[in-house]
């Protein structure tokens, strides 16, 4: 009876445990998901200050971040995409021209949504959304469509194609 008590107790705590660990998986890059955000709704609003200035603090965050306390496969996947995002964002960090900045976030986009699509970044679901204007894509934490590519020129352009975390 002691050893049943003893074998529950050991499983409560290693399922705690797990549970801990993922929290902490989940939010060591989640800022970066933040840090998008903020550049894709500077490009909507066509600001290429704030574009910079964010692009600037995912720059940093990216570069930053504890591997560490990743899980290997995380890891693994994150470091597939570091330094393809950060390049892409020193570029929108480096530069005060709106279409300069949007073409490189095309770019940013696409390597960003495969990070998303192989680390779980949020428990929010995350819109992956076309313009076919610009031929591009992005990501947004809402369903409705808001342009980063054209800001007020064509703000509701564009279509969802692909949602994680429904
Ligand atoms: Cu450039």
């Amino acid at each position: 009876m002691k050893k049943i008590f003893l074998l529950v107790a050991f499983v409560a705590t290693t399922l705690t445990q797990q549970l801990f660990a993922q929290d902490i998986k989940k939010s060591s890059l989640t800022p970066l998901l933040t840090s998008y955000y903020d550049i894709k709704n500077a490009l909507i609003s066509s600001n290429s200050t704030d574009a910079a200035t964010h692009a600037e603090a995912f720059l940093k965050a990216v570069n930053s971040v504890d591997m560490k306390s990743m899980p290997a496969a995380d890891m693994n996947a994150f470091m597939t995409y570091q330094d393809k995002l950060a390049f892409d964002a020193r570029h929108i960090s480096e530069s005060k021209d709106i279409v300069h900045q949007r073409e490189h976030f095309a770019n940013f986009s696409a390597n960003f949504f495969k990070l998303a699509k192989a680390v779980k970044l949020t428990d929010q679901p995350v819109y992956y959304a076309y313009c076919p204007m610009k031929k591009s894509y992005w990501l947004s934490a809402d369903a409705a469509i808001k342009n980063p590519y054209f800001g007020n020129q064509m703000l509701t352009c564009g279509k969802v194609t692909e949602t994680l975390n429904k």
